[in-house]
């Protein structure tokens, strides 16, 4: 009973996993295009606009030249600021992972490259966890006869709780 109990956890704990790791996506920034100047300046922008990141999310840059990426303010990334970074990545082609809700603003440094399109600005929402907060419960309530599966403490404890302790 007790080593069935733990299986039953131990499941739901993968499960849990496996639903988290399918909700995590990788971005391809600019799919085909990559991260390069864009021929429109538009172009990461209506990208962006394309996709819903959640956080957790990642977003793979490949350079398709000599760039670079620094996360920068969304502001700095509106006016193509590069002088107050939040990260560098010097990589040429770095996976970055949104780690929380809010604007993300990724732009080149390189002198022009910014202002020519390479910028984008990525709204990250949160996951949804209400579901998984609420889901695992009911199974441990009772099966589908009425019984209860997994009580909070065994019949012995019962009895020692409720009997006069021996002196
Ligand atoms: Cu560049």
């Amino acid at each position: 009973m007790v080593a069935s109990n733990r299986l039953v956890v131990i499941l739901l704990l993968l499960v849990a996993a496996l639903i988290n790791n399918a909700s995590a996506k990788t971005y391809m920034v600019g799919d085909m295009a990559g991260w390069s100047i864009p021929e429109r300046t538009t172009f990461y922008d209506d990208w962006a606009t394309r996709q819903s990141f959640t956080v957790g999310d990642k977003l793979v840059l490949v350079s398709t030249g000599v760039h670079n990426v620094y996360e920068v303010s969304s502001t700095d990334a509106a006016a193509c600021d590069a002088s107050n970074p939040l990260a560098i990545y010097p990589s040429t082609s770095p996976t970055i992972t949104l780690s929380s809700e809010g604007s993300h603003a990724f732009i080149c440094q390189f002198p022009g490259h910014c202002i020519l399109g390479m910028k984008i600005i990525v709204d990250v929402m949160t996951s949804t966890p209400t579901t998984n907060d609420t889901g695992p419960s009911p199974p441990y309530r009772s099966t589908s006869n009425g019984f209860p599966v997994a009580p909070a403490f065994s019949p012995l404890d019962f009895l020692h709780r409720h009997l006069p302790s021996p002196i």
